[in-house]
């Protein structure tokens, strides 16, 4: 599938220098092109861009001066997070000059084809849950890249054509594509997101699906059949559709598609595997389970092998991870949760009571988008810098109890002990953790090893016995 792009002595700027700057510039250096690399911070403390500027690379840090724009770039490659309206990129924009991300200059190049999972939520759960499907296969290698965390360039030298790459793609990632064609493409969702970045709807699900006119016959489309919007574009493809639904299927998904009767995953028809200890919570889950099971089936893995898989699969860490049973109480980690929409994905999974805490870095939001979700929340215990908006907001539902506390370690005390058996205490805090946590995962850390020492105390022991 490789289009191979001779790209030395081409004229590259890679803006950015985070983690997919550093793989873009070393990769294009590495294949003989001019690297510039510019990025807003000062890029002179940074070892490894004084190592690729020892190797001819040339560094412009502290800003994006327009001047640059005037040594004829043939292209430049950004990294996903980099907004097309800074000003730098709009100028670049009226001058003609391509700008792609990583997502593209990898199609110029790889040997293997790719699986590209892309959707507003449960991408990195499929893609897992199909890289765990397809990895143990004994003459092929399955790689794992793109915004889960690893940048597609660091993989694909190593790949062949007979292996495969799963991506997980943003729209940030993807709206930087142009001849990029997965073989297999995964949408699983389309829902409202980034809009600070994209503008509108529109042109989120745009670069969400823009690729989809760019399949051809012999790929396959793998989608949420019953979402509207989506529906229409596949009409569109030339693809083969595979449809995925956990509603009730009709003959089109029943013949071409996955979907679940009375726990059991079917595939075009034939039973695959049961959902029976399925551990991921959650409707979503179960969709997230269809769409990997559909590519597993076009990579013929066994149903055993499936079936192993769903039966294993702990989550993503930090994502609505189950931490312990105590006494009846389910504990959930969900300290990936940054924003009010992963939050709401959380709420919606569980039908039990919820002894809900969250909190964190304040960003000036209201929390009242939470509301509708509030349904099966009993208490909610707030910490952090942003605990007062969420109260604010929690108090408008009818809770039992509303709590604000300084640290995480007292509001998850609180709500450990307020937790009846049956009920779930869910940490997903809705807010990013820079307020006191260096990121994310340390923080989902501290709440296990909180729970941890709190079943250590014996406390519901205790209140039994009073
Ligand atoms: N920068 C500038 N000028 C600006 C703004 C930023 O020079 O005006 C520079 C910053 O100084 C920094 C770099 O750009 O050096 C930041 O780039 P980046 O945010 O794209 O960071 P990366 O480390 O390259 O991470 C990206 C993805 N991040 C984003 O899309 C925001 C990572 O996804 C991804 O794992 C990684 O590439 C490898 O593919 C993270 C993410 O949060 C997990 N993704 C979003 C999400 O999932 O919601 C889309």
């Amino acid at each position: 599938m490789s289009k191979k792009m001779d790209v030395s002595n081409k004229k590259i700027l890679v803006l950015g220098y985070a983690l997919t700057g550093k793989s873009v510039a070393t990769f294009l250096n590495e294949k003989g092109a001019q690297v510039t690399i510019n990025d807003q911070s000062d890029l002179l403390n940074d070892a490894s861009a004084q190592q690729l500027q020892a190797q001819g690379v040339e560094l412009v840090g502290g800003g994006h001066p327009l001047e640059l724009l005037d040594e004829d770039f043939d292209f430049i490659v950004k990294n996903p997070g980099i907004p097309y309206s800074i000003p730098f990129l709009k100028e670049a924009t009226l001058r003609g000059i391509p700008i792609y991300t990583d997502i593209e200059v990898a199609y110029w190049f790889s040997k293997a084809p790719f699986i590209g999972v892309t959707g507003s939520n449960g991408k990195t759960t499929t893609t897992s849950l199909i890289y765990e499907m397809l990895r143990n296969r004994s003459h092929y290698q399955t790689f794992l890249g793109g915004n889960i965390g690893v940048p597609i360039l660091d993989l694909i030298d190593g790949a062949s054509k007979i292996d495969d790459i799963v991506l997980e793609l943003s729209s940030f990632q993807l709206v930087g594509t142009d001849s990029y064609r997965p073989g297999i493409a995964v949408i699983t969702n389309i829902y409202s997101a980034h809009l600070d970045y994209h503008g509108s709807h529109g042109e989120y699900v745009a670069a969400k699906t823009q690729n989809i006119d760019k399949l051809s016959k012999t790929d396959f489309l793998i989608f949420n059949y019953y979402q509207e919007e989506l529906r229409k574009l596949v009409k569109n493809s030339v693809a083969t559709p595979i449809p995925f639904t956990k509603d009730s299927p009709d003959d089109f998904v029943k013949e071409h598609g996955a979907y679940v009767d009375q726990q059991s995953i079917y595939f075009r028809g034939e039973a695959v595997a049961q959902l029976d200890h399925y551990k991921l919570p959650g409707i979503h889950n179960v969709e997230n389970a269809l769409a990997a099971v559909c590519v597993a089936k076009l990579k013929e893995i066994s149903n055993d092998d499936i079936q192993a898989v769903l039966d294993h699969f702990e989550g993503i860490p930090h994502r609505i991870q189950h931490v312990d049973t105590i006494e009846g109480r389910q504990f959930y980690d969900d300290s990936k949760s940054t924003n009010e929409s992963a939050t709401i994905t959380a709420l919606r999974s569980f039908q039990q009571p919820i002894i809900y805490i969250g909190g964190g870095l304040d960003r000036g939001v209201t929390f009242d988008a939470l509301l509708p979700f509030t349904e099966n929340v009993r208490a909610a215990y707030l910490y952090g810098e942003s605990r007062d908006k969420m109260a604010a907001a929690f108090n408008k539902a009818d809770l039992d109890t509303v709590q604000e506390f300084e640290t995480l370690e007292e509001a998850t005390e609180a709500a450990y002990k307020e937790a009846k058996e049956g009920e779930v205490v869910l940490f997903s805090p809705g807010n990013a953790s820079w307020d006191q946590f260096k990121n994310y995962e340390l923080r989902g850390e501290r709440f296990i090893e909180i729970v941890g020492s709190l079943k250590a105390q014996n406390i519901y022991q205790s209140q039994k016995e009073e």
